[in-house]
């Protein structure tokens, strides 16, 4: 786990010998590791317990359900050790709080856009708002598309000082410097390490390119 880092690592190999082993492998070089459903079914939620004694956790959820329910699983992930957990906002400011609540110290970070071609039908039409009911809630930060620097800068722009955590890079066609010139914090970057034939080197090259933008 590198504290200076602005890398997080998506961890969403399904082969889970192989990724413990990056995860090890990577953790110095980067800032967190996500896990998302993939891993943490293939796995168990027990992954996340075992990838938190080396490296930072956030778990990639996206909640997006009723309240009660929503704590329920947060309290569970906490347990577990996660050092954060990203939800939903379009569910609105109560589910939203619920998850905030349960986390304690954990730090929540709400989905205000996505990535995908799909996100500008509905969701990406809507961060300004995402954002308010994200900030009336308590959250940490935000997760915004690092692939689509018009939406990421606007995201920026209201969102002030606060965290923002970018995928969308690599594989989906964002550049890890061009979403952090955007206004991203920490890049968020999945295929692009772990089918490299060399992962540690490509995640090196991604934090050291980052690093001198500092
Ligand atoms: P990679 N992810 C995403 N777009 O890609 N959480 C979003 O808008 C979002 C996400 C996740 O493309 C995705 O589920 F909100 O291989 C995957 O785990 O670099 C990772 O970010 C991107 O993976």
């Amino acid at each position: 786990m590198s504290d200076g880092s602005r890398l997080i690592l998506a961890l969403d190999l399904v082969d889970v010998g192989r990724a413990l082993r990056m995860a090890q492998d990577i953790s110095p070089h980067c800032f967190a590791i996500k896990v998302n459903w993939p891993i943490i079914l293939h796995a168990g939620p027990q992954i996340i317990r075992e990838i938190s004694r080396f490296s930072r956790v956030i778990c990639d959820l996206k909640l997006a359900d009723i309240p009660n329910t929503n704590r329920l699983i947060v309290e569970r992930v906490r347990e577990l050790g996660a050092w954060g957990v990203i939800a939903h906002s379009f569910v609105g400011q109560d589910s939203l709080r619920a998850v905030v609540e349960a986390a304690g110290d954990m730090k929540v970070f709400s989905v205000v856009a996505m990535s995908h071609p799909g996100a500008s039908d509905l969701l990406n039409r809507f961060h300004d708002m995402l954002i308010d009911i994200s900030m009336k809630a308590g959250v940490y930060g935000f997760v915004a598309p690092g692939n689509n620097e018009a939406v990421l800068r606007q995201i920026r722009a209201r969102a002030g000082g606060m965290k923002i955590i970018s995928p969308g890079i690599g594989a989906q066609g964002g550049d890890e410097v061009s979403a952090v010139a955007a206004g991203a914090d920490y890049v968020i970057v999945g295929r692009k390490i772990y089918q490299a034939s060399d992962p540690v080197k490509v995640a090196m090259e991604i934090d050291q390119r980052l690093s001198m933008m500092l």
